[in-house]
Parts: C-alpha cells; sequence; structure tokens
C-alpha cells in the first residue's frame, strides 16, 4: 500500500494509524481490547488505506498506567494475548501491505519489572546504577517531609522521589512510582535496550515510537546530584522540566541507538520521537537525516495552545497562535527535518470536540480539521476513532474516570484546596486523557461492539449515531473523507513533498495555505468557525477554473470551480492547479 515517492524515504506519503489496544477491539470478553481483536478489525485499516500501524503497549505490565509501565519488554501481557498472537497479527499487517511499529518505553521501567526489583534489593547490587538512586536531602531523615533529594513534581502528582525504606535512598520516577527513572549514563542499560530493539526488528517489526525520549538525559550536577527545579506561584513542587527535557547528552544517546540498532537495516524502520518541550531548533537537529538519530518527532506546541498556566488550565484556543505555530514547523523543517502531524492521540482530548464542534457541526468540523493537518507538509498521524468523529467522553463524574493523571490530580488538587470539585470535573471533561481512551465504536449494539463483556471504562453513549458501521455504509461519511485525504497524499506528490506557504494568517476564522511541487500548486482552505467567511487571498482571480479536489459538504462539486466562493460554517476546501 505504501507508494513511495522517487527521492524521498517512504514515510514521506505514508500515514500512520495509533491503535491504543485496550480501547481497540475485545475478541475474549474480558472487556480489555486485545491482539486478536485487532486482527479481527484490520479490514476497517486496510479500507481507510492507512500505511503504518503503531500500537500502544501490550507488554506484560502491571498496569499502572494502562501499559506505559512495562515489566518485561520481550513478552505480551496476557491480558492482550501471546506472542504467537502477536506474530500472527504482524504476519496479517504485513500481508496486506501495512507496516507495524512498537511503543518504545524505554525512558523508565515499571517497578515490577525484574530490573527495578534487582536494583532496589541493596546498594551493592550489580544493577543499582540502572536507576536515579539519591540520598535525602543533606541533613534530613529520610522520609521527613522534604527530605526528596529534589523539589521536582512528578506528572502524575506528587513528588518525582519515592522512598525506598529498605536502603533509605530515594528513586526518581518522573511519571507515577511506579515507573522509576532508567539510568541512561550507565552503558549496560543502553546496551540491554538496544539489544531488545534489534530482537524485535528482527521479530519482523517496522520501527518504534518512542516514549519521552527526550527526558532520558538528565542534567546531573558534577557530584552526581540533581538540581532544584523553580517553584511557580501556587505550585506544591519545582519543575524539574529543564534538567531533563533535552538534556546534555540526548543528541549522543540517539546516535548511537541509531548506529546500535537502525543503521543497518535496509528496510528503514520508521522511528519517531515523542518529545514533549521541543523546539524547532532542537527538532532540527533531531530529525536532520545526515546527523543519524529520529525520522520525525512529535512536538506538543500546537496542544498547548488552549492552556494557560498547566495543562488543567483550559481556554479557547486562538486560531492564529495555531497558525503561528505550525507555521514556524513548516517552515524550521522545511529543508532539514521533517514534521509529523497529530491531532489525537492516547493522551490528548478529542479534536473534534476541543477545536471543531461536536455538536451540529460534528461531521463537517472533523473533516475540516482532517483536511488542514493532513495536507501540511509531514507524517500524518490519525488516533483510533478519529476517522469516526468520535467525541470527548463527557463524563460526569470522578468515578467514571480510569486514568491515572486525571485520577491522581482531581485528588491532589482536592486535597490541598487547590480547585473545588465542579470546577475540577469541569477540567477533567475538557481535558482529560480518558477522552480519547473510551471504545472505538464499532456499531450501534450493545458496548458498540467492542466487546461481549464488561467494559473497563464506560463506552461513549453516543454509539448508535457515531459508529464504523453506520458509516462503512455511508460513502459521504467522516470515514470515507479520511479514506480520500489518505489517497490524495498517496496519489499526489504536492502532498508528500510540496512546500508550504502560509495565507491569511491574521485572519481569526480562517486557515488557508499554499503547497507548490514542480507544477502543481494545491490550495488548502478551511473554516474554523460557525460563521461562514470569505477567502481573502491576493491571487484569487488565479484560482478561477482550478480544479476543486476535496471540499466537506456533501454533494459539493468536485470541479471546475469558476471562483473562490465564501466559505460556509466549518467547510473545508482544497483546489488544485497546473502553473508555468
Ligand atoms: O506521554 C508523555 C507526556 O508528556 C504525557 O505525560 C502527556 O503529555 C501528559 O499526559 C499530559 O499531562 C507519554 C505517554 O504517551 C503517556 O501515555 C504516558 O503516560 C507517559 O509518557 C509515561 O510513559
Amino acid at each position: 500500500m505504501t507508494a513511495s515517492l522517487p527521492d524521498a524515504p517512504w514515510w514521506a506519503s505514508a500515514v500512520v494509524y495509533q491503535i491504543y489496544p485496550r480501547s481497540f477491539a475485545d475478541s475474549d470478553g474480558d472487556g480489555i481490547g486485545d491482539l486478536r481483536g485487532i486482527a479481527g478489525r484490520l479490514d476497517h485499516l486496510e479500507l481507510l488505506g492507512v500505511d503504518v500501524i503503531w500500537l500502544s503497549p501490550v507488554y506484560p505490565s502491571p498496569q499502572d498506567d494502562a501499559g506505559y509501565d512495562i515489566s518485561d519488554y520481550q513478552g505480551i501481557d496476557p491480558i492482550f494475548g501471546s506472542l504467537a498472537d502477536f506474530d500472527a497479527l504482524l504476519a496479517d499487517v504485513h500481508t496486506r501491505g501495512m507496516k507495524l511499529v512498537m511503543d518504545l518505553v524505554v525512558n523508565h521501567t515499571s517497578d515490577e519489572h525484574p530490573w527495578f526489583i534487582e536494583s532496589r534489593s541493596s546498594h551493592d547490587n550489580p544493577k543499582r546504577d540502572w536507576y536515579w538512586w539519591r540520598p535525602p536531602r543533606a541533613h534530613m531523615e529520610p522520609g521527613a517531609p522534604g527530605a526528596e533529594p529534589t523539589n521536582w513534581g512528578s506528572s502524575f502528582s506528587g513528588p518525582a522521589w519515592d522512598l525506598d525504606e529498605r536502603t533509605g535512598e530515594y528513586y526518581l520516577h518522573l511519571f507515577s512510582r511506579k515507573q522509576p527513572d532508567l539510568n541512561w549514563e550507565n552503558p549496560e542499560v543502553r546496551a540491554a535496550i538496544y539489544s531488545m530493539m534489534r530482537w524485535w526488528l528482527d521479530r519482523g517489526v517496522d520501527g518504534f515510537r518512542m516514549d519521552v525520549i527526550n527526558f532520558i538525559s538528565k542534567a546531573a550536577n558534577a557530584d552526581g546530584s540533581l538540581p532544584d527545579g523553580i517553584v511557580r506561584n501556587g505550585a506544591l513542587f519545582g519543575n524539574g522540566r529543564p534538567h531533563y527535557v533535552c538534556g546534555p547528552r540526548i543528541h549522543e544517546f540517539l546516535q548511537e541507538m541509531h548506529r546500535e540498532v537502525f543503521a543497518e537495516r535496509p528496510e528503514m524502520p520508521l522511528t519517531v520521537g515523542e518529545m514533549p518541550g521541543v523546539t524547532v531548533d532542537e527538532a532540527v537537529l533531531f530529525t536532520d537525516p545526515a546527523r543519524g538519530e529520529v525520522d520525525m518527532v512529535f512536538q506538543f506546541e500546537h496542544v498547548d495552545l488552549d492552556r494557560g498556566v498547566d495543562w488543567w488550565d483550559v481556554h479557547p484556543l486562538r486560531l492564529t497562535d495555531l497558525k503561528a505555530s505550525f507555521g514556524r514547523w513548516q517552515a524550521g523543517l522545511a529543508d532539514l527535518g521533517w514534521n509529523s502531524l497529530y491531532w489525537d492521540n492516547h493522551d490528548q482530548p478529542r479534536v473534534v470536540s476541543r477545536f471543531g464542534d461536536d455538536g451540529e457541526f460534528r461531521e463537517r468540523s472533523a473533516t475540516m480539521l482532517a483536511t488542514v493537518l493532513h495536507l501540511h507538509r509531514g507524517t500524518p498521524y490519525v488516533y483510533q476513532g478519529e476517522e469516526l468523529a468520535m467525541t470527548n467522553a463527557h463524563f460526569e463524574r470522578i468515578d467514571q474516570y480510569r486514568d491515572i493523571e486525571s485520577v491522581n490530580h482531581y485528588a491532589e488538587a482536592l486535597a490541598h484546596g487547590q480547585a473545588d470539585e465542579g470546577s475540577l470535573l469541569e477540567a477533567l471533561r475538557a481535558v482529560s486523557r480518558d477522552n480519547a481512551r473510551t471504545q472505538v465504536q464499532w456499531d450501534a449494539t450493545e458496548n458498540a461492539g467492542f466487546t461481549t463483556g464488561e467494559p473497563w471504562i464506560a463506552v461513549n453513549p453516543n454509539y448508535p449515531q457515531i459508529n464504523a458501521a453506520e458509516q462503512h455504509d455511508n460513502p459521504s461519511s467522516v470515514f470515507y473523507y479520511y479514506r480520500s485525504l489518505i489517497t490524495l497524499r498517496h496519489a499526489e506528490p504536492a502532498v508528500a513533498l510540496g512546500d508550504f506557504t502560509m495565507l491569511m494568517p491574521d485572519d481569526e476564522a480562517v486557515y488557508a495555505f499554499l503547497r507548490s511541487h514542480g507544477q502543481t500548486e494545491l490550495l488548502v482552505l478551511g473554516n474554523f468557525s460557525p460563521e461562514p467567511h470569505p477567502v481573502l487571498i491576493s491571487d484569487a482571480a488565479a484560482w478561477t477554473g482550478a480544479q476543486l479536489v476535496l471540499c466537506n459538504i456533501d454533494g459539493g462539486a468536485v470541479t471546475g470551480a469558476s471562483s473562490l466562493p465564501e466559505l460556509q460554517p466549518w467547510e473545508a476546501r482544497v483546489y488544485r492547479r497546473q502553473v508555468g
């Protein structure tokens, strides 16, 4: 299915589809999605036309962070199936002409990983140095309030350090206390990880999505201690990020990984680094092919634009901010490096609820958002259910949430009187990761056709209206619109390779840009508002007679446009013309 273009890596014209296994499809009725469930739904992905599947973690795990806490890197958790199920799935994916990329979570392991069990067993265990063990703060007793080695907070509330009573030292965990950070300074750690990665590639997988990979190098002081972070007004902890986001040895580590794992592989496995806090300048370094680090990064700028002081402080998006941000990334990675493009994943609320309208204009705003995203330069990622315009969960009560980040934040903020119950529930409704984690809605039967058992999280009650079966039968569905976008990327080199020019950067309603490649020019237009808006571009007349390639309004004529009409609410249009 992957149609490579000459002079471009295969992934330039590819679209990746993310599967979050526990919510995709359940084959055995235990209420949790599994590998056989995925195998049973590959027709959906083949029809959609995606080239690559990225599988969120399926490794053995205590599931404290839904699989991002791994206790064995070379196995499959029984809740998802077995290695034999995995091999069968991989073979089927390959037979259908698709690739499969694994999630690689190596900033941390589970505290139940044998490496950590050994490491915590004594000061002089050979694996002691595989993790970040540090004594209490000078002149303080282990366990005393504030005795943690630094003042950093964990991403999932509470301090980033936990005391191990047996040895009287603390270990670092940037995420949950069940996710101790690996010490990448230790060459044995790196060698063990590279060997595990080669094992998966030898088994046939086609690459890795690397979880928080820009956190692996920590900026320790000369004596090995880690520095405190600045405490923002009203915050409970210091911000450790400046001391581990893109730390001092990050490029060295990724170059070493590339040499040890990827360099000799002619099939060019895909490598995408998830990098919170990465800047454009850093991303150029990470993705410049000559440097041999990763193919592309997930940056977070555009998904932080509707946030204030922190993740939970939500405000409406200003379209001009979005354009300024994407515009800088497109320009910054135009000559060297490569962008990945995403709205949704398992950590983000659903885009149609977030930047679109999940009521009256759900389908139209979802397809407009898809058009704008997919036609930027870069590799687009579709998160399961996005192709159906699935919406946020709209949960009402805290006991409906399962995500550790959401549940911990709610408890911590309430306990410290930082917010009241009502405003916390409102914030969760807007941003909780569980918004993306409700089950894929396959059909209108009970539990959306996801499971015959008791689902692990409530199915979104809108499944009778929003489901795959209905959309498969409806040529004007969101699903088929995504399919047209993917087909367009495969067929039209200007989508994969064209230069990018932002138009109307100061307009708060219309997102407009140009892609040009050789003699071909594409004009992409999206109305981010519920009102009609004119298209105000300087050479509008030049588009008279251009071909209307795509339009998200049912019945919209797709050829022979005579001018650039006003855009209807949430309308998207794509025109093509030949120049020169
Ligand atoms: O996410 C990294 C990350 O920064 C997230 O913490 C996310 O941005 C956050 O939820 C927003 O507050 C990765 C995984 O994608 C996520 O699912 C894991 O929980 C996390 O790493 C730890 O492995």
